[in-house]
């Protein structure tokens, strides 16, 4: 009987490894010397497969991960990749009255945490199972990986299929997952390593933390496509980053990244003279910025856009054309961007301001369990509404002007107002609250509330901050609560939070770091 030839695997670990052109070459470099090869990568992936599956993890479903940054968690990662689970990675800030409400959405067969949160955790998990692994990668879920087999038959998926969900907070009420599939996710690595033309012998700082687009998806997908090489940092140190440049050829991050960067004294042409290329994203990185880099080191930084729900739109030129400070860059191969207007849908000509709307292989499947939500965020033909606004010059080239959602984004870390808004307004003696994003000159945008208080009532700004430490990740606590007697509003009764913005825009100036 002939045998029908093997359909391609869409699986992304399958799509990644297409991109491995020598087993014994080194794909995490350690800051204590040691290193790890493709080849371990393959083994290690396979037993964390084999772990998951051992505690029940079948095709589709969920596994919740709020773990620091380790390699063993990005083995975790690939391993659910492998055996057709769902990653659901969680920001490590995140407060147990935060997980609980992620854990009880996502309904996962597993849940992975440190070992310091173990037993609060099995509280909350109902059927789930916990497991654990710790900064240094040790834990239950590393013990039963160990013990497991190195070899795993990596379960084929169709490019529809879902890899993960990441949660992205939401304008209105509570978190929505994204749903990413094996395509996005395979696509988007592919277009990226090629665009910004990667190389087996590329070596990345790796700075960001893991459980986002930008760490996971951008810099280590980009990696595993290239057959390339990361320096795997545990978070970023300006001291490390130094101390590795002339081991690397590039560095991706958050503008704060540079920011910080720029005030050290030690940033100079000479200190990065061996890197090839530095990417941007996740927030704007102001012109400035941009401009100062570029004097000191002879290095135009290279902005690209995204966001979870679509992994990148877009990138400035990696080769024939100019890094435009303050664009985001051209659509990347296969993805079709559009500036609307957000009233009525029709699309805008050259240089009109409007929203964003984007469609293409990177465009995710919808939001997780919330078709409504889903069905509200999609034209009707295909193209996905960003919240994003800005224009599209002559050139070609997406410039972000603002946002149409009610959205601040502090080094690189996503806080959606009304969330913050909701804990301010539960407290006693507390009328009403807004939450503004204002200038910060090393988060970009610090989070800030404005507050009314009841007649006589005593709480203060630290008791605010008191209040909120175990209820919202410290990312998105206020850096400052102010008091005031009425908000600012519209004829219709809306809070004008830009005359708020207007008010208080110097708070933060000249740089006033951690608030
Ligand atoms: C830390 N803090 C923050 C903060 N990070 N506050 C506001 N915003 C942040 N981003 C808190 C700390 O808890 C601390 O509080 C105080 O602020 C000062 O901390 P720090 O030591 O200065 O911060 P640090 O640990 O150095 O972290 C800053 C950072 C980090 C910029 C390096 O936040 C970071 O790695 N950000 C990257 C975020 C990211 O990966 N985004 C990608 C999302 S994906 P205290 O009180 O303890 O002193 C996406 C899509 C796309 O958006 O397009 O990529
Ligand atoms: P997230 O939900 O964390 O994926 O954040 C996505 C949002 O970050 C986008 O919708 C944009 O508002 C913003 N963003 C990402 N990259 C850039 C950039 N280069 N410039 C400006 N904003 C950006």
């Amino acid at each position: 009987m002939a045998t029908a030839p093997a359909a391609a695997s869409h699986n992304l670990y399958d799509v990644l490894k297409r991109g491995w052109s020598d087993p014994a070459r080194t794909f995490m470099k350690l800051l204590d010397g040691s290193t790890i090869s493709y080849e371990q990568v393959e083994g290690y992936t396979a037993r964390y497969a084999n772990a998951i599956r051992e505690r029940g993890v079948n095709v589709g479903d969920r596994v919740v991960v709020q773990v620091d940054k380790s390699p063993e968690a990005l083995f975790l990662y690939l391993g659910c990749v492998r055996a057709g689970a769902v990653f659901v990675p969680l920001n490590t800030a995140y407060t147990l009255a935060e997980l609980e409400y992620f854990i009880g959405d996502a309904e996962p067969a597993l849940v992975v945490c440190d070992p310091s949160r173990r037993e609060s955790i099995s509280n909350i998990a109902g059927k789930s199972a916990v497991e654990t692994l710790d900064a240094a990668g040790r834990g239950s879920l590393h013990d039963l990986a160990h013990a497991a087999s190195p070899r795993f038959a990596t379960e084929p998926r169709a490019t529809d299929d879902l890899a993960a969900i990441l949660y992205t907070s939401g304008t209105t009420g509570r978190s929505k997952g994204a749903m990413l599939t094996h395509g996005n996710l395979g696509s988007n690595a592919r277009v990226l390593a090629e665009t910004w033309g990667f190389t087996r012998d590329d070596v990345l700082i790796h700075a960001l933390p893991i459980f986002h687009v930008h760490g996971l998806f951008v810099a280590t997908n980009v990696i595993l496509a290239s057959g390339a090489a990361m320096i795997f940092c545990p978070r970023f140190d300006p001291d490390v980053v130094f101390a590795q440049m002339p081991k690397a050829s590039v560095l991706m991050g958050v503008p704060t990244f540079y920011v910080r960067l720029l005030a050290d004294p030690r940033l100079s042409r000479e200190t990065t003279k061996g890197m090839r290329l530095f990417v941007s994203g996740s927030a704007p990185l102001l012109a400035d910025t941009h401009r100062g880099f570029s004097e000191r080191t002879g290095h135009a930084i290279l902005e690209r856009y995204g966001m979870t729900e679509t992994g990148m739109n877009t990138s400035n030129p990696y080769q024939g054309g100019e890094r435009v400070p303050g664009a985001v860059g051209l659509p990347l191969a296969g993805v079709t961007i559009r500036i609307c207007d957000p009233e009525t849908g029709a699309v805008l000509a050259a240089d009109d301001i409007g929203m964003i709307e984007v469609k293409g292989p990177n465009i995710f499947k919808g939001y997780w369990r919330m078709p409504e939500k889903t069905a509200a965020e999609f034209r009707g033909d295909g193209f996905f509404i960003t919240g994003d606004l800005g224009k599209i010059d002559r050139n070609g080239y997406v410039h972000i002007v603002g946002r149409g959602k009610d959205l601040v984004i502090t080094g690189g870390y996503n806080v959606y107002p009304k969330e913050v808004e909701a804990e301010i307004d539960a407290m006693a003696g507390v009328v009403e609250s807004a939450v503004i994003g204002l200038p910060h000159v090393d988060f970009g945008e610090g989070v800030t509330a404005v507050v009314v208080r009841e007649k006589g009532a005593a709480i203060d700004e630290r008791a605010i901050l008191v209040a909120l430490e175990s209820r919202l990740a410290k990312f998105k606590q206020p850096k400052r609560v102010l008091f005031v007697d009425e908000l600012p509003r519209n004829t219709m009764g809306k809070v004008q939070k830009n005359v708020l913005q207007a008010t208080y825009k110097d708070l933060y100036q000249p740089l006033h770091k951690a608030g």
